[in-house]
């Protein structure tokens, strides 16, 4: 990031963070905004402060605790050491792919969220609702933004598409290249606001971003994209401050979003099967082959789309699974030895 003098006002500090501060707090400690997240260092801003910080962590502290980029953090004026991260307003998690299946911040204090996909064989609606959810979820306004427009024959076809998703979504279709076409995303730039960039690798966030602030600042995928194909090119998460006040969040693309918590999200962006299932006969049904189920009589009207259905089952399966407790998890599975002894004692008694 660029060295300048900004106010904390300029960095989206708000009352909802001052208010969590005690006068007391001040004489020793400073509010900063963390600008990007390094292997074992944070780069934050504050008032009269652009600095590094050591982004040391003690031991046996909940992923949560852990400082993602947007957010705030007091630090000792002193040693510099982050004391305290600031309750947040919004808050961007995965569990992160591999065996351990952690949990990932993503990005912290967000007012928008673009989520980013081609007006090519990288739009695929599932991952579109997987996004919706995540932004739903953390309270976040969500504006899909389908670049390569001029790469494309009909890019309305791929904006009609993304429009039946939700009523009210916002779609923009763009050439991320062309500042002409990116100017109808300034609305949401505005000083103090932050916009988080989130899509597949190659869909041309960084593209996006460079071009909204102006300059080719950060690295973009070089032309031969095929041979690059699940490279990232984008590695670290970082804002990148606009001319106009606003900061952009680019973050690499992510290959798995394994969504966790979401379950208000999946209500949200689920609206329309959920109050379907308010009907049906039974307060459990399955929606399979249940006598009076509203959402296969809705599928069988024609107002519902079965392979939405199929993909929404598909969400709430994993939410489920992602969102249980590893005692949670335990306790089920010992259930489930409990039942199948029980059941083979009935059957072939106790031998
Ligand atoms: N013609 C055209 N090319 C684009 C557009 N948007 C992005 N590109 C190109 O697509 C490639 C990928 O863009 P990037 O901005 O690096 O993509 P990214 O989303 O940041 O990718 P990661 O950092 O890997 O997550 C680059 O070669 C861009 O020039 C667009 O709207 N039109
Ligand atoms: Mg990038
Ligand atoms: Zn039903």
């Amino acid at each position: 990031m660029a060295s300048q003098n900004y106010d904390l006002a300029d960095l989206g500090w708000t009352s909802f963070f001052s208010s969590q501060i005690a006068v007391d707090d001040l004489s020793s400690l400073v509010p900063v905004r963390v600008m990007a997240v390094h292997r074992g260092h944070l780069s934050v801003a504050g008032a009269d402060i652009d600095t590094s910080i050591p982004s040391h962590v003690p031991e046996n502290q909940q992923e949560e605790d852990h400082p993602a980029v947007g957010d705030w953090l007091l630090i000792d004026k002193q040693t510099r050491r982050p004391q305290r991260i600031l309750t947040r307003l919004s808050l961007f998690k995965r569990r992160a792919p591999g065996t351990g299946r952690r949990l990932q911040l993503i990005a912290a204090n967000v007012d928008s969220v673009f989520i980013v996909s081609s007006c090519n064989q990288d739009f695929n609606i599932a991952r579109l609702e997987r996004y919706l959810v995540l932004a739903r979820e953390a309270g976040v306004t969500p504006v899909i933004v389908l670049t390569k427009a001029d790469l494309a024959e009909e890019p309305q076809d791929y904006a009609r598409q993304a429009r039946r998703l939700q009523p009210d979504l916002l779609v923009e279709t763009v050439n991320a290249h062309n500042p002409l076409s990116v100017a109808c995303l300034s609305g949401w730039c505005a000083k103090g606001q932050t916009v988080a960039f989130m899509g597949s690798s190659g869909v041309g966030k960084s593209t996006l971003i460079n071009t909204l602030t102006g300059a080719a600042a950060i690295a973009t995928r070089a032309i031969r994209e095929d041979d690059d194909k699940g490279r990232h090119t984008t590695t670290a998460r970082a804002l990148h401050r606009l001319e106009q006040g606003g900061w952009l969040l680019d973050t690499p693309g992510m290959r798995e979003l394994q969504i966790t918590d979401v379950a208000s999200g999946l209500e949200e962006v689920f609206d329309d099967i959920v109050s379907l299932a308010s009907a049906c006969r039974f307060s459990d049904c399955s929606h399979q082959t249940e006598p009076d189920c509203a959402v296969q009589a809705a599928i069988a009207e024609g107002t519902l789309d079965p392979n939405r259905l199929n993909r929404w089952r598909k969400l709430l399966a994993e939410e489920q699974y992602n969102s249980e407790s590893l005692a949670e998890r335990r306790a089920r599975y010992r259930a489930f030895g409990k039942m199948v002894r029980s059941v083979s004692r009935q059957k072939f008694g106790n031998r």
